[in-house]
C-alpha cells in the first residue's frame, strides 16, 4: 500500500519543488536587478527616473515572490515587462557601446538579471523541468564575464584628446551640458567635449551630421564648420533629451 502511495505522491512533490526552484531563481534575478539599478545610479552620480522605476518594480517583484504573493508577483512581472520595453532604446544604445566600460557592464548585468528572472518566471508558470536551470545560469555567467572583459578592453582603448588653443570647452556632467549658451564666429571652430560622467554623451549639432562622441569618463575634440545662424547642440543618447545648448553663430567680420 505504501509503495502505491509513494508512486502517486512523488511526481506531485517533485513538480512543486521544481516550481519552487524556478521561483527562487526568479527572485534572485529580480533582487539582482534591483541592487544593480541602485549601483548604476550611484555610478552615474544622478537619479535617473527610468532606471529607478525599473529597479523599484524588480524590488517589489522580489518581495512578492518571497512572500508567495503570486498574483501580485504576476502583476508586477507584467509591469516590469512594460518598463523594460519602454527602456529598450536606451539599453540597446548602452549595450552597443562597450567603450563606456562601467555603464556598459552595469547595463549588461541588469539586462541579464532581468532576463534570468523572466525565464525563471516562465519556467515556474509553465512548470518546466528544473534541468534547464544550471545551463541557464552557466550561460548567463559566461556572457557576464565575457561582457565585462570586452568592456574592459574597449574602454581602455579609448584615448582622450586634449583641447587646442581657441577651442570652446563643453563639460558634460550629471546629464547636463555646461555652458548652456555659446556664441562663436562663423567658420571652423574647435569644440572640446569633457565628459565627466561614466556614461556616453555626444555633442550633436541639430540638422547636421557633425558631432563629437565621448565615451564615459573621456574627453574628445571635434571641429564644426558653422554658417551664421541659430543652432542647438543636443546629446543623441536615448533619455538625454534634457541636454541642450543654444549656439549662436555670428557672421565673421
Ligand atoms: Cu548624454
Amino acid at each position: 500500500m505504501t509503495h502505491v502511495r509513494e508512486q502517486l505522491t512523488d511526481p506531485v512533490e517533485e513538480e512543486s519543488s521544481t516550481v519552487t526552484t524556478w521561483v527562487r531563481v526568479c527572485r534572485i534575478g529580480a533582487t539582482a536587478a534591483f541592487v544593480w539599478s541602485i549601483v548604476l545610479q550611484i555610478i552615474i552620480g544622478a537619479f535617473v527616473p527610468p532606471i529607478a522605476v525599473l529597479g523599484a518594480i524588480f524590488g517589489l517583484l522580489a518581495v512578492f515572490l518571497a512572500g508567495e504573493r503570486r498574483r501580485l508577483a504576476l502583476l508586477t512581472g507584467v509591469l516590469a515587462l512594460l518598463a523594460i520595453l519602454g527602456n529598450l532604446s536606451g539599453t540597446i544604445d548602452e549595450l552597443s557601446h562597450p567603450d563606456s566600460g562601467v555603464a556598459f557592464s552595469m547595463t549588461l548585468l541588469i539586462s541579464l538579471a532581468v532576463l534570468v528572472s523572466f525565464i525563471a518566471g516562465l519556467g515556474a508558470t509553465m512548470r518546466w523541468s528544473s534541468v534547464g536551470i544550471r545551463p541557464l545560469l552557466l550561460s548567463v555567467g559566461a556572457i557576464m564575464v565575457g561582457g565585462v572583459v570586452l568592456a574592459g578592453i574597449a574602454s581602455s582603448s579609448v584615448s582622450s584628446s586634449q583641447p587646442l588653443a581657441g577651442d570652446v570647452t563643453v563639460v558634460a556632467e550629471l546629464n547636463q551640458f555646461e555652458p548652456m549658451e555659446i556664441v562663436v564666429s562663423a567658420g571652423e571652430t574647435g569644440f572640446w567635449l569633457d565628459n565627466r560622467d561614466g556614461i556616453r554623451h555626444t555633442l550633436s549639432l541639430e540638422g547636421s551630421d557633425q558631432e563629437i562622441d565621448a565615451p564615459g569618463y573621456s574627453s574628445q575634440r571635434g571641429v564644426f564648420d558653422l554658417e551664421p545662424g541659430q543652432y542647438t547642440f543636443f546629446c543623441d543618447v536615448p533619455g538625454h533629451e534634457s541636454m541642450g545648448i543654444d549656439l549662436t553663430v555670428e557672421a565673421s567680420s
